[in-house]
């Protein structure tokens, strides 16, 4: 008898914390085992530190068999920088919402892009505040109906959503790796985050990867609706794609490199 072909887990999965906590659809799941396929193809996990933030990003707290440390919005960044620093073999993953990274702990993303702080920052940008039920983030898109814009997002009170990886690749010196992927194209994001854990590991600078993610719970979709809201409406704002890739390092310095053209 044949046997049912079974999901495979990346080898840096726990296997005694599956199934996760988070909810049927969501895309948290799918983002994080691109990330674990990226530290098994490295081969990096017994010198990898993982950090969750506040939000549904601290439902991966038990995700990893590697050593877990849980912040505030934002401030994963800083905290795993401070590790990095007097632990610079270590490699740090620093995870989070589209709410830590660009609203309440939006400081410390711009600093760290400033200082071009060797980690790895992966920002799940699901269009709202997924953990407290769903009211609008900096990156609820014009019109989009949340529990705080019952009537749809309007960019004229609100201005205009977060475009982070521009944010990101706008004040970064050379040396940072900056990309949004998208749970639509796993192979791409993967893609993605082995290039972010690189650029740390050589000592470039900071990676930043932004993914499109989907909330099927607050957004009251069903999969065909999910994955048209994703695949229509979020990627014709959020265009997928390398904004900056580090280049050579000539005479200490390191130049830029040529990202892949944006996808719309
Ligand atoms: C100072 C402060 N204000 C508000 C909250 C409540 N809070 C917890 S999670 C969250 C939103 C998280 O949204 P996001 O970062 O987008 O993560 P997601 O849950 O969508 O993955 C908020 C506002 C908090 N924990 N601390
Ligand atoms: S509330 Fe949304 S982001 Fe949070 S676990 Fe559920 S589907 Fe995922
Ligand atoms: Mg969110």
């Amino acid at each position: 008898m044949a046997l049912a072909a079974q999901p495979q887990m990346p080898r840096v999965w726990r296997a005694e914390t599956k199934p996760h906590k988070f909810c049927p659809g969501c895309g948290h799941g799918i983002i994080l085992k691109a990330l674990g396929e990226a530290i098994d193809a490295l081969n990096i996990q017994e010198r990898t530190i993982f950090g969750c933030d506040i939000g549904c990003s601290l439902l991966s707290w038990d995700f990893f068999n590697l050593d877990t440390i849980q912040t505030h919005h934002g401030r994963t960044t800083p905290v795993l920088v401070g590790m990095k620093r007097v632990r610079p073999e270590l490699v740090v993953v620093s995870y989070m919402g589209d709410g830590g990274a660009y609203a309440i702990g939006a400081q410390h993303l711009v600093s760290s892009a400033v200082r071009n702080d060797l980690v790895t920052i992966i920002v799940v940008n699901n269009t709202q505040y997924g953990m407290t039920g769903g009211q609008m983030a900096p990156t609820t898109l014009p019109g989009q109906k949340t529990e705080t814009t019952p009537y749809g997002r309007d960019v004229k009170l609100t201005g205009r959503p977060m475009l982070g990886p521009e944010l990101v690749a706008a004040v970064a010196p050379p040396g940072a790796y900056v990309a949004r992927g998208s749970i639509a194209n796993v192979v791409q994001l993967k893609n993605f985050i082995q290039k972010g854990l690189l650029n740390q590991i050589e000592g470039r600078g900071i990676a930043f990867i932004e993914a499109l993610s989907a909330c099927p719970t607050n957004w009251r979709t069903n999969a065909a609706e999910t994955w048209r809201f994703i695949e229509k409406e979020m990627a014709a704002y959020f265009p997928t794609g390398e904004l900056r890739t580090p280049g050579e390092v000539k005479n200490g310095q390191v130049g830029e490199g040529t990202p892949d053209a944006p996808e719309h």
